[in-house]
């Protein structure tokens, strides 16, 4: 029985489309987690990483035709589903017998959607690794889908949904990625770290999160947060380091170390196994989980650069989307940072429910002062699964699924903003986020510390100055225009 995994691409990130041109590609770790539990159980897998590769439709109808698969999985993330949609027709017309298996988050959030609409065979709702085993030996043995847990399908024309499958309490239980599964080619170009010719493969030390920011959907995936041991996370880390020779980890964990206490211990024991002289890593984690002294030692490490989600510059819309962090936190944290002499990079957004002109700019300017290496300013987005979209989803009812695509410097291919709060215009919004970029990046300090301090290429450096000047600029000047004389 041959399986094939397909992490489908959104319309935005086709060929050709210069949103291509700024994105840095990861491998999906869900995918390799999946891939792992599949071969362990005897299923040979084959994975298509489309998002990365940006093979057509075509290329893969004919690697379908080629591989003779009885099941294919489709990772279904939103702004993916008008391109998931055409997949499946394309599958059922090369062969109709093929079961079509949905799962991430859009397919666990909307079930019924993505077997109606889409017209998959059966949705694997959560964390797939046992639950998409157990579906491929149920559909091996014909055994009926009723007792497969986590998962909803169809019967005699009815949608059924199967009782949630048990948590996996013990992460250290699940099968390594299998990441033989992977073309590495694709992934070895992080302009935005100054990182050629190198993959940064994912390692996860948790999943879940014990905060519930608004904004994000994790806690629809996970539930509950848990842990996996540091001895393990390490041997992992060396597995794949004397298997793929990769030298760059990215943890891609809601937030990774989990306290102080536990970043110090981590990096005790990857020192202890001499790991710091092998490998670096790059880590994403909150405000109020650091200080200098763990900083200071987990650059001993290997650290390689830190993500902070700063979020806004004004306490109350902090307060508002649940943070539960404060601006006294971040200004800490980034001095700390820069005195351990971490390369840093920090997540803002702007557009938020409370959000005004004037907490935006306060959230620029915040930026500024805080003036982390590489500063992202996203256009808020309402993901499913998320709280905020419950909240606004009446207001969305025309946003078509690639409308959802959000990234720091993009917005939808129609370039039309999906939401704004009521405070402010889409159009202003959008200008507000051009200003952030031009405001942040086109100052002489900032441009002078990134010549001086990493090994970024002068080229992506002009390409980052052109999109900046010769797009936003553009963009800034117009809508000054269309207001003065408005
Ligand atoms: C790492 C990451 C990336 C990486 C890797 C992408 C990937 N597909 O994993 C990169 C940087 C490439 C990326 C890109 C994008 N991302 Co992203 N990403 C994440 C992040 C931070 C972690 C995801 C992860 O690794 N989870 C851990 C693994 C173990 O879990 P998992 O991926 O969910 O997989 C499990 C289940 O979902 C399920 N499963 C997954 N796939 C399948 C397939 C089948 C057949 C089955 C049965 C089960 C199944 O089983 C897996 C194992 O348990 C999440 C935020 C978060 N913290 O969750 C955002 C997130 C998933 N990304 C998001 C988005 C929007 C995108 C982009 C569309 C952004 C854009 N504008 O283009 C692109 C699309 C890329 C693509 N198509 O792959 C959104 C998705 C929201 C939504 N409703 O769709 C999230 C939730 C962040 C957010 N803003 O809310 N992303």
């Amino acid at each position: 029985m041959k399986l094939l995994i397909l992490n489908p691409i959104s319309d935005i990130a086709i060929p050709g489309q210069r949103y291509r041109s700024v994105i840095s590609f990861v491998p999906p770790i869900g995918i390799a987690y999946l891939a792992g539990a599949l071969i362990q159980a005897g299923i040979d897998v084959d994975v298509e990483d489309q998002f990365a590769s940006g093979n057509t439709n075509e290329y893969i109808a004919d690697k379908i035709r080629r591989g003779k698969y009885e099941i294919i999985g489709i990772s279904c993330l939103t702004p993916s589903i008008s391109n998931i949609r055409r997949l499946v027709k394309l599958i059922r017309e090369i062969n109709p017998e093929i079961k079509i298996v949905l799962g991430n988050i859009h397919a666990t959030v909307f079930p019924e959607e993505m077997l109606k609409d889409a017209s998959g065979d059966i949705v694997v709702r959560g964390e797939g690794e046992y639950a998409f085993v157990e579906v491929v030996k149920a559909i091996r043995q014909k055994k009926k889908l009723q007792e497969v847990k986590g998962i909803s399908f169809i019967s005699d024309g009815k949608i059924v949904h199967n009782p949630d499958s048990d948590l996996t309490e013990d992460l250290d239980q699940i099968p390594y990625p299998a990441w033989q599964t992977f073309a590495f080619n694709l992934y070895k170009r992080y302009p935005m770290l100054g990182i050629y010719n190198e993959i940064i493969l994912p390692i996860q030390a948790s999943r879940g999160c014990t905060h519930s920011c608004i904004f994000c959907s994790q806690n629809i995936m996970y539930k509950k947060p848990r842990y996996r041991n540091s001895e393990k996370v390490l041997d992992e880390i060396e597995y794949m380091h004397e298997k793929y020779k990769t030298r760059f980890f990215g943890f891609n964990d809601a937030y990774f170390p989990f306290s102080v206490e536990h970043g110090l211990d981590f990096c005790k024991r990857l020192m202890k196994r001499g790991l710091h002289k092998k490998i670096r890593w790059i880590t994403e984690t909150r405000v109020n989980k650091v200080s200098l002294e763990l900083l200071r030692k987990m650059r001993q490490a290997g650290l390689r650069l830190i993500m902070y989600g700063f979020e806004v510059g004004n306490q109350s819309i902090l307060d508002s989307i649940r943070k539960q962090t404060t601006l006294k936190q971040a200004e800490d944290a980034m001095s700390y940072t820069r005195k351990a002499g971490v390369q840093s990079l920090g997540l803002f957004m702007l557009g938020l429910p409370q959000d005004t002109e004037e907490t935006c700019r306060q959230t620029i300017d915040f930026a500024i002062r805080l003036s982390p290496d590489i500063a992202k300013f996203n256009i808020t987005i309402p993901q499913p699964g998320s709280e905020l979209y419950n909240s606004c989803k009446d207001s969305l009812i025309n946003a078509k699924p690639e409308d959802f695509t959000s990234w720091s410097d993009w917005i939808s291919p129609n370039g039309s903003i999906i939401y704004a709060p009521k405070n402010i215009t889409r159009e202003k919004l959008l200008y507000l986020q051009r200003e952030a970029m031009f405001r942040y990046y086109i100052n002489p300090k900032h441009i002078s510390r990134l010549l001086l301090k990493r090994g970024f290429h002068v080229k992506d450096m002009y390409l980052g100055a052109k999109l900046i000047v010769g797009k936003y600029l553009k963009e800034i000047l117009k809508f000054q225009s269309r207001t003065r004389t408005a």
